[in-house]
This record gives structure tokens, C-alpha cells and sequence, in this order.
């Protein structure tokens, strides 16, 4: 249904599947039903705002890739997509207000939408017969960064929320992918193999000042900025399987190994608003589900979601009142 045509295009465009995405999406093969009778398809009751943060994801339990909102504990995941196509990499504005996404749905290449949190007002921003992915608004929520291959490679690229004003921050004939924003919205700390394989580097928001923060033959990936704007935490599989871990984000010293997976994979690192969480997804048992740990220990691992398809890359930003408009809001 839908995932026939892209997963060997797309690998060999490389971003979006480039390692155990491509895993996560090769495998989508279990029983509807059986997802169906577990947790989480029920979405109708109001969320607890006594749990305030909200996570986002991508699951196909529904038996395609779409889109979910369940609060940190996985209570109530409600679907936002409900389509043949693929939609994934949902990202939270910051008030919430918004979530931007990839999908195919308008054909066989990738392009980038918005949606309310409910999963209504779905708005297309870009539209082309390019790649266009990997999304993340500013934190004033006014910019987006993303990814793009309309330049002949992939290429990090700012754009204005309803989709104008559009602008090109690398060009080399590397791959440059996974931006994510301090949270000052000066800098973008994203991912490269510019200099032989996947390191993370900096860059200023205009693109100048790109500096190089990994150093290690492995690959070095997926970078999240901590709310404190001390930390980023990356993906890395230099000790044989990927693993979270964090470093300095001004200058990439200071690495600490946060989780110790030996056969399995622990991926795709996303802070939680109040920098006190990690949010990570991890195929530990089995499958990919999300997870959430101590953010500056690796302590404290919860699994959030227990379904027997792929949960892969949570997004998470928090209820930051509590007003009648919220509640209706966040229900
Ligand atoms: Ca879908
Ligand atoms: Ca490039
Ligand atoms: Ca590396
Ligand atoms: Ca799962």
C-alpha cells in the first residue's frame, strides 16, 4: 500500500532513508489486527494537562507510515494522517499551534505540509519534483528549516512558514541534512559527510560559520539542540550500533555516552521543551518504539509507546498554560 515505489529511489537520493530509516520503513510487514487490538487507536478521549508535554511521531500500526500525538506517557495516541501515502517526520511548532511534515502524497517525491494539532488545515509548502524534507520551525516559529535536493544534492534551505522567501544555507556536493535550531534561533546544528562520512556540525542561520563539532569515523548524526542551548545530542554508531549521546554544542567536547545498546539501535534524539527528557525511538525489543530518559544521564528509560509496528522519531514541546483556550485546544 504505498511504500512500492520509493524505498530504493530514495536510498540511492540518500536523506530521508539513508541508515536504519531505511530499516524502519522496509519493514512494515505485521498484522493490522494485531496492531489494532493493542494500545493506543483510541484518540477520542481528552488528553491530562496535568502531563503537559505532548510528543509526536511517526507510526504505521495503521498499516501505512502516518502521523500521531499521545502525551508523554503514551496515553490516548491520536492519528493526525490517515492516507495511503507517507507521512512522517512530524515537528511541533512551539506553541503547538502547528506540526509540519514529509509526505508523498502529492506524487512520488517528497514535499513538506502543515497541519493543526488535530491533523486539519493541511496546508502544502512546497511543490516540486524534488525531495524536500527533514523539517524544523525556528523558535519564534516565523522560519522553517529543511532539506532539499533541488539543487542537485542535498542542501539545508530556510523558508518562511506559509512556504516563501526561500533560501539556499549550504552548497557543496555533499549531503547536508537534519537541521535542528539552538534555542535562541541564531544557529542550526545539522548533519554532513562533506568531510568523508557523517559528522555534525554549526552553522549561523544565514549559513556562515559552519563549523565541524564530530570528528570520529563513524557516523555521526541526528542532531537535537537541548532547550538550555548548552547541549546537542546525536545518534552515533562508533561503538558498533547507534547509541544516544550528548556533547558541548559550542564546540563538541565534553561527550557522554547516554545509552549502551550492543545489538540494537537507539535513534533519532528530540529534547523535550523543558530539556529535562530525551526522547529517542530504539528497536531494543523488537521493534522501533519511543522512549524517554533523564536527559543528562541516560537514567530513568521509559517506553512510551508497545506496539508491534515501527514508533520511530518523537517530537516533543509542552502545554505551556493552562487556559480555557488550552484546554480546548490540547483536548
Ligand atoms: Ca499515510
Ligand atoms: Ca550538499
Ligand atoms: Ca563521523
Ligand atoms: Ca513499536
Amino acid at each position: 500500500m504505498g511504500f512500492s515505489k520509493p524505498d530504493c529511489h530514495k536510498t540511492a537520493h540518500g536523506i530521508v532513508f539513508k541508515k536504519n530509516m531505511k530499516r524502519k520503513i522496509a519493514s512494515f510487514g505485521l498484522a493490522l489486527s494485531a496492531a489494532l487490538s493493542l494500545v493506543g487507536c483510541s484518540g477520542t478521549n481528552g488528553f491530562d494537562l496535568r502531563f503537559p508535554q505532548r510528543v509526536v511521531f511517526t507510526s504505521r500500526r495503521d498499516g501505512n507510515s502516518e502521523i500521531y500525538l499521545m502525551d508523554n506517557r503514551g496515553i490516548n495516541p491520536t492519528r493526525l494522517t490517515s492516507n495511503t501515502a507517507r507521512d512522517f517526520q512530524p515537528k511541533l511548532k512551539q506553541d503547538r499551534s502547528l506540526i509540519v511534515f514529509t509526505s508523498d502524497r502529492d506524487g512520488g517525491d517528497y514535499d513538506l505540509f502543515t497541519m493543526d494539532i488535530r491533523g486539519r488545515t493541511v496546508t502544502q509548502l512546497t511543490r516540486n519534483n524534488k525531495l524536500d524534507a527533514d523539517p524544523a520551525f525556528s523558535p519564534d516559529g516565523s522560519q522553517l528549516a529543511f532539506v532539499s535536493d533541488r539543487d542537485g544534492n542535498d542542501e539545508i534551505y530556510l523558508m518562511n512558514t506559509d512556504g516563501t522567501n526561500v533560501r539556499r544555507l549550504t552548497s557543496n556536493n555533499s549531503r547536508d541534512e537534519s537541521p535542528v535550531w539552538s534555542p535562541d534561533g541564531t544557529k542550526l546544528a545539522f548533519s554532513s559527510n562533506r568531510d568523508g562520512n557523517f559528522e555534525v556540525y554549526s552553522m549561523d542561520a544565514d549559513g556562515n560559520n559552519q563549523k565541524r563539532l564530530t570528528n570520529n569515523a563513524a557516523s555521526d548524526d541526528s542532531p537535537s539542540w537541548s532547550p538550555s542551548g548548552s547541549q546537542i545530542a546525536f545518534a552515533t554508531d562508533r561503538n558498533g550500533k547507534f547509541n544516544i549521546y550528548t556533547m558541548n554544542a559550542n564546540d563538541g567536547t565534553e561527550v557522554r555516552r547516554l545509552t549502551t545498546s550492543t545489538t540494537t539501535d537507539d535513534d533519532a534524539p528530540s529534547y523535550g521543551s523543558d530539556g529535562a527528557s530525551l526522547y529517542f525511538d530504539s528497536n531494543r525489543t523488537g521493534n522501533f518504539e519511543i522512549y524517554s530518559m533523564n536527559a543528562s544521564d541516560g537514567t530513568s528509560v521509559v517506553r512510551i509507546t508497545d506496539i508491534p509496528e515501527d514508533d520511530t522519531g518523537p517530537h516533543s514541546r509542552a502545554v505551556v498554560s493552562s487556559t480555557a483556550r488550552d484546554r480546548k485546544a490540547n483536548r
